[in-house]
């Protein structure tokens, strides 16, 4: 009982990720992608029947916790990691056979320390630059270099959307830039797993979108249909659409940057919060949250498969 839980539990993630790369040594390689400003690890699991040595496959990279208040996030990625690899249904070995995949499932390793320890609603990274303020953190989610400081970011090291100073001034971005460039030829999807709303995001955030967008529109309707028949009653429909018209501008994120330089589905889902926990979701609805976003992360990937 305990045991099937564990990707639920945030202590147990990086022990779950060894787990697995030690007991599925043919398939699963556990990575450190970067360290973080306080000195933690940031780490992935790479998911392949080929060791990532067959160039021809697709590769679906997800990652969670860039924003580390947002608690349900980690769970699903770590029960993706659980469906493909302890748990591959039959009907799924195909997930496995064609696609690679790269799961991340937490960006933000200090800032998710801290909403532990001190503040639980701490959304930022904890980097301090002592010399220009006193304030702590920059919006991970600002730091790309895409529209960098355009829309919804300030320039305030206080501020809850600060941006940082310029274009990836932090290691924590830089870790994700990295991974993306080194697959940028093979990745096909990366989906930015946030928390709340129901939401699934694609496009620009200058309202200008990407020349594939019917497609991406396409896979991101077919995620959010797929988990409306698996919601709770309580729970909102999923909204799909272009993040600036369906939610707000917003400069400097994964997704625009992904997009832009070149991956053809970049999206953020924004998961739900059954209309009042916000970033609070009861753990109780954990198994519900990864059991519907894994139909939909799957159904995902076999869309975008038929584009590669
Ligand atoms: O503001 C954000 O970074 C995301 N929402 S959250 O409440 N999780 O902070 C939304 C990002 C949406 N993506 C783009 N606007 N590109
Ligand atoms: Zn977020």
């Amino acid at each position: 009982e305990k045991e099937c839980n564990l990707w639920n539990q945030r202590r147990n993630i990086n022990a779950y990720m060894e787990r697995l790369s030690r007991d599925y040594p043919d398939i699963v390689t556990l990575v450190t992608a970067g360290q973080t400003f306080e000195g933690r690890s940031v780490n992935y699991l790479k998911i392949s029947t080929t060791k990532f040595e067959d160039q021809t496959k697709p590769i679906y990279f997800m990652d969670a916790a860039m924003h580390s208040r947002e608690w349900s996030t980690p769970p699903v990625a770590l029960y993706t990691m659980h469906r493909l690899v302890e748990e591959l249904r039959n009907e799924d070995r195909d997930l496995l056979q064609n696609v690679d995949w790269i799961i991340l499932p937490v960006q933000n390793p200090d800032g998710y320390e801290f909403t532990h320890t001190d503040e639980r609603m701490w959304r930022k990274n904890r980097s301090l630059n002592a010399s220009v303020s006193n304030c702590s953190g920059v919006d991970l989610n600002r730091n790309y270099d895409i529209f960098f400081g355009e829309s919804n970011a300030s320039q305030d090291p206080c501020a809850e959307s600060f941006s940082g100073r310029y274009p990836f001034s932090e290691i924590e971005t830089q870790n994700i830039r990295d991974i993306l460039h080194t697959y940028l030829d093979r990745i096909q999807i990366y989906m930015n797993i946030h928390s709340y709303g129901s939401y699934v995001l694609y496009g620009f955030d200058n309202a200008t979108l990407p020349a594939n967008v019917a497609r991406i529109h396409q896979v991101g309707a077919s995620i959010g249909a797929q988990i409306d028949t698996k919601k709770l009653p309580e729970a909102y429909h999923y909204h799909v659409g272009n993040s600036y018209f369906v939610l707000y501008p917003a400069s400097g994120t994964s997704q625009d940057y992904a997009q832009d330089i070149g991956v053809p589905f970049s999206l953020t889902l924004e998961l739900p919060d059954f209309q009042k926990y916000g970033f609070l979701v009861p753990p109780k609805y954990l198994p519900q949250i990864n059991e519907e976003t894994w139909m939909g992360i799957a159904t995902a990937a076999r869309l975008s498969m038929l584009f590669y």
